[in-house]
């Protein structure tokens, strides 16, 4: 038996958690959890990111004496790094303005329909080019001469060692999903200096071993190896998705919902970059196609705007307000940023002319409706443009909590949803380090492991599927 722990940041919260991983056994405790709060300054939102090492030096304490750390987090952004190494500013938050308009600036010169075909990532303003670009004349981006992303940058302040883990560098848009490398030509037209990222690394290798004073700040005693994982979450997610031989869609539900499907290759037709679905880089070779979806984001800007009622008693409430009353485009970007959640889902609601939600309950029904619905379509929409039919929905993460939205999930897709893991992150990262640590095995056997050790609950369709396809209908209508 050996232990690892794995740091998973996500957009509401942070944590360290410790597996405890055997040949035949997989236990996974929670060490540590932090609030992840980003803060808004006169020159914009901003990540804590200071605050977020100290949370991660306060997990690895509370974990005590590990095998290895891996290191896992939201993607897109990151810190830029002096000549001496030193951090120039708190990174930029990817809900930050600053991206608006900036994308038609980057089609000016590199087409959509081209860049589409050479990166395979979605259209999101938040994309590291677009941010890239729109930082090109700051101070900041001047004087960097490195560039990490987050949990890259994390992993340097924990060993003094430097690289890009790929899975999370697919998010950048300046990878080609084909080579699974940098898209020189790509980064070369739009002026993006490659030299500023540090050499590519692969989930599994070696990142390092905790510094002298990181062993000193949480008891540890060293040499403590840090091992690259899938560092995107969502990539360490889905390599825990606990899928057997069955065909199946996942979706990871968190501040996001990502939904979509495990292929062999990228699919870059002109269709899929329509339809906004986007190549990112899995485990083993994998592809995650899939769509962004804002996810319990809605949900938890509006509990924000509320005061902070208790969860479990809204969603109870919001279970016994009538179905499909009101639907709101949860793919829809102008849900992106934050504030007046409510009103802005009462506007939707109002210039769709649909009912408007007024209680409490009812936003938060028509908010999981929306996201079953977008689960539905999204989940369809992947089977269509990958010809990759699905027979079972897997849903991961802090969504699994949501017993309603599972039911209206499975319901929505007209399929069975098999719920869990809630941590699914953390189980992906902690079994890429076992892996590289000598745990034997594909990604099958990984997920076989799974299926073995960690609970897992099924929601069977109950029927109703015409009423979410009007639902869809009048979503595309209005
Ligand atoms: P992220 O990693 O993006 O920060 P998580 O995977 O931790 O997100 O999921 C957070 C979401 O999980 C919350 O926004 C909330 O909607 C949901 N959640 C957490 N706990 C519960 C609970 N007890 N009941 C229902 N939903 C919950
Ligand atoms: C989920 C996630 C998602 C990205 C978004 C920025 O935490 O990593 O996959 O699109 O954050």
């Amino acid at each position: 038996m050996k232990s690892y722990a794995a740091v998973d940041l996500g957009a509401s919260s942070g944590r360290v958690m410790v597996g405890r991983v055997g040949p035949d056994s997989l236990e996974l405790t929670e060490a540590h959890r932090f609030p992840n709060r980003p803060v808004r300054l006169p020159e914009g939102l901003r990540w804590d990111v200071l605050g977020l090492y100290a949370g991660v030096l306060d997990g690895l304490k509370a974990a005590g004496q590990v095998d290895s750390v891996g290191i896992d987090s939201w993607a897109v952004d990151y810190g830029l790094l002096d000549a001496d190494g030193a951090l120039l500013g708190n990174p930029v938050h990817y809900r930050d303005s600053r991206t608006a308009g900036v994308a038609e600036k980057v089609w000016a010169t590199v087409p959509a329909e081209e860049l589409y075909a050479a990166t395979g990532l979605q259209y999101a303003p938040f994309n590291t080019l677009y941010q890239l670009t729109a930082a090109r004349s700051s101070a900041q981006l001047s004087f960097a001469r490195r560039l990490l992303l987050i949990p890259d940058l994390l992993t340097y302040w924990l060993t003094g060692e430097q690289g890009t883990e790929v899975t999370n560098a697919s998010t950048t848009q300046l990878i080609d999903p084909r080579t699974r490398d940098w898209s020189y030509d790509i980064a070369s037209r739009l002026g993006v200096d490659l030299g500023l990222f540090a050499p590519l690394r692969q989930p599994g290798d070696p990142a390092g071993v905790l510094r002298d004073a990181v062993l000193e700040e949480t008891g540890l005693t060293g040499p403590v190896p840090v091992t690259a994982v899938g560092s995107h979450d969502t990539a360490s997610a889905v390599a825990a998705v606990p899928a057997g031989r069955e065909r199946f869609a996942y979706i990871c539900t968190g501040t996001w919902s990502l939904a979509g499907l495990e292929l062999d290759a990228p699919v870059l037709t002109e269709e899929s970059r329509a339809a906004n679905f986007t190549n990112e880089l899995g485990l083993d070779g994998t592809v995650r196609y899939l769509r962004n979806i804002m996810g319990l984001w809605l949900l938890q800007e509006c509990v924000r705007a509320w005061g902070d009622p208790d969860l479990g008693a809204l969603l109870l409430e919001a279970s016994r307000v009538e179905a499909l009353r009101s639907v709101v485009d949860a793919g829809d970007a102008a849900f992106l940023a934050p504030g007046r959640m409510p009103e802005r889902i009462a506007e939707a609601c109002r210039a769709s002319g649909q009912p408007v939600p007024e209680s409490r309950a009812e936003v938060t029904r028509c908010i999981l409706d929306s996201l079953a619905l977008a689960h539905r379509k999204a989940v369809q929409d992947a089977q269509r443009l990958a010809g990759h039919p699905v027979d079972v929905v897997h849903v991961v993460g802090g969504g699994t909590r949501n017993a309603l939205l599972c039911q209206l999930t499975a319901d929505a897709c007209g399929l069975p949803v098999v719920a869990g893991p809630t941590e699914a992150a953390a189980l992906g990262n902690v079994l890429v380090q076992a892996r590289a640590h000598g745990l034997a095995g594909d990604l099958a056997g990984m997920r076989r492991l799974l299926v073995r050790t960690q609970p897992l609950t099924r929601y069977e369709p109950r029927g109703g599927t015409e009423r979410w396809r009007a639902a869809q209908d009048r979503l595309a209508g209005g």
